[in-house]
């Protein structure tokens, strides 16, 4: 059979990875998707997404066409015609009260396009939306604090590491490229320990694996602190000189001597001896801090601790040292708001109102006033799945009078709408994305024809604006007309943030963004007021209500008798969030949502693996089969988020919405239930 033609593309998934890739077309069809060697951090290996890609993008199930609710309250195929008209005749109805709609987007795609929505949104006149994000912003926050911006050095580094602590990460699952530089590392003779409630396949290969109690890693990390104080292994030089805080930071360790902080967090003195040890003798040490421990009321102050363990064993600056948490380098185009905000933006125009909380968004939907929510228009997220509380989401989505969704499926958060619109996929839109993990900047590259009736987003925005009858010199300077010309152009045009950089040098293959940090912060510069490493941070009381110094506090949801089992939701290797499960071969992997149970607490319930479940606490009430998992610290559950509800499992029908103490991040994991065997 001849050959198709092949094209360079990067997934735009909200994922570490990034990947760059190589896809062969034939015959306006996808044929073959494979890793692209070109981009250093990704260079093999696609994971299990990227190899259903092909399957997603032809699953029957994919909305072709839009769907609109008929008299009977039913879901069913309406032209575009009829659905622009149904959505304008509501847009133009609330123009007098702009504010009364709601754009939410979620993490569904990165891509410069996505600025369109916002753009739009503007042209009609003003909006309401939310502030925060579900993913990362405590630790983000933390660590703008502590190092005054979010970057770190290029994956690849992470090789000279001597000792590398994957601490609430299970990048087996969730960054595999990264685990290629872990076994150049492993190989060299680095020591690899994971610091994780669960046994994870991160930790298969681990020297030491660390389980402490959920929520308290702060404690942790100021009990190792204490232990670095105490043996003198802190180094002097570097701290004198680039450190901030540390005298009043040591006497907040003091605080927690070896047996305190064995007590609070389970983990046996002996062991956290150990890793202060390590971490006092080994160089470089990396610490590759993930999101999990982060989803937790306490967990900027948490991140903010962890950080402050390698200030004082002087591992950053250095190749093979420092802190792989996000690296925004790439992320040249805009800065860091809108799309990925963390902190309501200044509002001085007036025009967006920034006031309901991504974590809270049920709650603080229906709490709007002046004026009060009638509207929502919702794209690239499935907040019915994957923000907290659902009952609340729910019941504020049923408040609305008029709820547009934008999505390739009919997710959870689509069978709510009035007018469903279908979405494209990365292959039939061009875009430019970047990373937060690695350095480079990518084409995402329109290679087939959307199927079926499919106009991506760009489009809809430019002909709902045409009905409203925008200006139309306004509408072509923010948004690209449907031709391919005229999105190339668009994207020409943010590509003059890098000069030079134009989209045929994009086709080639991925570029790695200018004068980014090989190893970063090799200057020892830091942004923050100290323009030192601040462990004290005045920014963080005076902004977040916060102490200076990194107290550990207990998570605020506290264990009770009725509610003793905290319930961890990490993410898969299947799926990323709530996408993917639905296909054919992901679901011949893993089709039913399983709550994975520790033999304590299995035992003192009269549970075995197999039976049936119900998880409950004054959220909700879900039913699982449990599956035991001898390795899992007791006092801990785990069921993988991301499951639609109408296939159970959507575990944020237990969670709370519920702010971190920074940032506006979600504490999802702060969340308890009990677990009763079903008849
Ligand atoms: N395959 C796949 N890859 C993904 C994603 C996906 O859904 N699927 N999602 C992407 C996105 S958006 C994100 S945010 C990242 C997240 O990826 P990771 O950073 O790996 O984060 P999580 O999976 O949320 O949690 C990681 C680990 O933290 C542990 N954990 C939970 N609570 C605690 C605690 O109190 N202390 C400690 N030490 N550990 C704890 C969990 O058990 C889990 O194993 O992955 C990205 N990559
Ligand atoms: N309990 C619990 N809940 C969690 C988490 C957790 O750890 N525990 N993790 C949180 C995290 S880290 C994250 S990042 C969030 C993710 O939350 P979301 O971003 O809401 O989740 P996704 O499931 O990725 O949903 C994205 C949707 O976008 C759609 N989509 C994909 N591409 C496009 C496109 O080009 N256009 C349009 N219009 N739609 C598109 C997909 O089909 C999918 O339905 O979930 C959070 N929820
Ligand atoms: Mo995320």
């Amino acid at each position: 059979m001849a050959e198709g033609t092949w094209y360079t593309t990067g997934c735009p998934r909200n994922c570490y990875s990034t990947c760059s890739m190589r896809v062969e077309v034939r015959d306006g069809q996808l044929r073959r998707i494979e890793a692209n060697p070109d981009n250093l951090a990704t260079p093999e290996g696609v994971c299990l997404k990227g190899l259903a890609y092909i399957e997603r993008v032809n699953d029957p199930d994919r909305l072709l066409h839009p769907l609109g609710r008929n008299s009977s309250g039913r879901l069913q195929q309406i032209s575009w015609d009829e659905a622009l008209d149904r959505i304008c005749a509501k847009l133009a109805a609330l123009q007098a009260e702009p504010q009364s709609v709601m754009a939410y987007t979620g993490s569904g795609t990165k891509g410069l396009l996505n600025d369109v929505t916002w753009a739009f949104w503007r042209l009609y006149g003003g909006y309401t939306t939310s502030y925060g994000d579900l993913c990362w912003p405590a630790g983000l926050e933390a660590t703008r604090l502590t190092l005054g911006d979010n970057r770190h050095s290029a994956p690849w580094d992470l090789a000279n590491a001597r000792l590398i602590v994957f601490w609430g990460k299970n990048p087996a699952e969730t960054n595999i490229h990264q685990m290629r530089f872990v076994e150049q590392a492993v190989e060299n003779g680095a020591k690899l320990v994971v610091i994780d409630p669960r046994r994870t396949e991160t930790s298969q290969g681990a020297d030491l694996l660390i389980q402490p109690k959920p929520g308290t890693d702060g404690a942790l990390a100021l009990g190792i602190a204490n232990q670095l104080f105490q043996e003198n292994l802190v180094q002097r030089d570097f701290v004198e000189r680039h450190v901030h805080g540390h005298e009043a930071f040591a006497e907040l360790a003091a605080e927690f001597p070896l047996e305190r902080a064995a007590e609070i967090t389970g983990v046996p003195a002996p062991f956290i001896r150990e890793l202060a040890d390590l971490l006092g003798s080994v160089e470089p040490a990396t610490i590759c801090a993930g999101f999990g421990m982060q989803r937790y009321t306490n967990s900027g102050q948490t991140m903010r601790a962890i950080l402050a363990l390698l200030a004082l064993t002087g591992n950053i600056g250095r190749a093979g040292a420092g802190w792989v948490y996000a690296n925004l380098q790439s992320q040249v185009f805009a800065p860091v708001k809108d799309p990925f905000a963390f902190y309501p933006p200044e509002q001085a125009d007036g025009v967006a109102r920034v006031s309901v909380s991504t974590s809270r968004l049920g709650e603080d939907m229906m709490r709007q006033a002046d004026p009060r929510l009638r509207m929502i228009w919702v794209e690239r997220g499935n907040p019915l799945t994957q923000n907290p509380h659902t009952a609340r989401v729910a019941e504020a989505f049923r408040s609305l009078e008029f709820r547009v969704v934008v999505d390739q499926f009919l997710t959870d958060t689509a069978r709510e709408a009035d007018i469903v619109l279908p979405a494209k996929t990365m292959f039939e839109q061009s875009d430019v994305i970047n990373a937060y993990w690695h350095p480079y900047i990518q084409l995402k590259q329109k290679m087939i024809e959307p199927p079926g009736e499919v106009k991506p987003e760009s489009e809809v925005y430019w002909l709902l604006a045409e009905r409203l009858g925008f200006e139309p010199g306004e509408v072509a300077s923010k948004i690209p007309g449907a031709s391919e010309a005229e999105v190339d152009a668009y994207l020409e045009r943010r590509l003059q943030a890098i000069p030079g950089l134009t989209l045929d040098r994009l086709r080639q293959g991925p570029i790695e963004v200018p004068g980014h940090e090989v190893v970063a912060w090799s200057d020892l510069e830091f942004a923050t007021p100290t323009g030192k490493i601040e462990l004290a941070s005045t920014e963080a009381s005076t902004r977040w209500g916060v102490a200076e110094l990194p107290r550990w506090e207990p998570p605020e949801e506290v264990e009770s008798s009725t509610s003793p089992i905290r319930l961890l939701t990490p993410n898969t290797k299947n799926r990323i969030h709530s996408q993917f499960g639905n296909l054919p071969s992901i679901r011949e992997l893993e089709d039913e949502a399983v709550i994975h149970v520790s033999p304590a607490d299995a035992e003192s319930r009269g549970i075995e693996s197999g039976d049936r479940v119900q998880v409950i606490n004054d959220r909700g009430a879900l039913e699982f089969t449990v599956a035991l998992d001898v390795s899992l610290r007791s006092g801990c559950a785990w069921v993988t988020n991301g499951w639609w509800r109408r296939r159970g499992g959507s575990v944020n029908e237990l969670s709370l919405g519920r702010e971190t103490d920074m940032g506006h991040g979600a504490a999802f994991h702060d969340n308890l239930v009990e677990i009763v065997k079903l008849p």
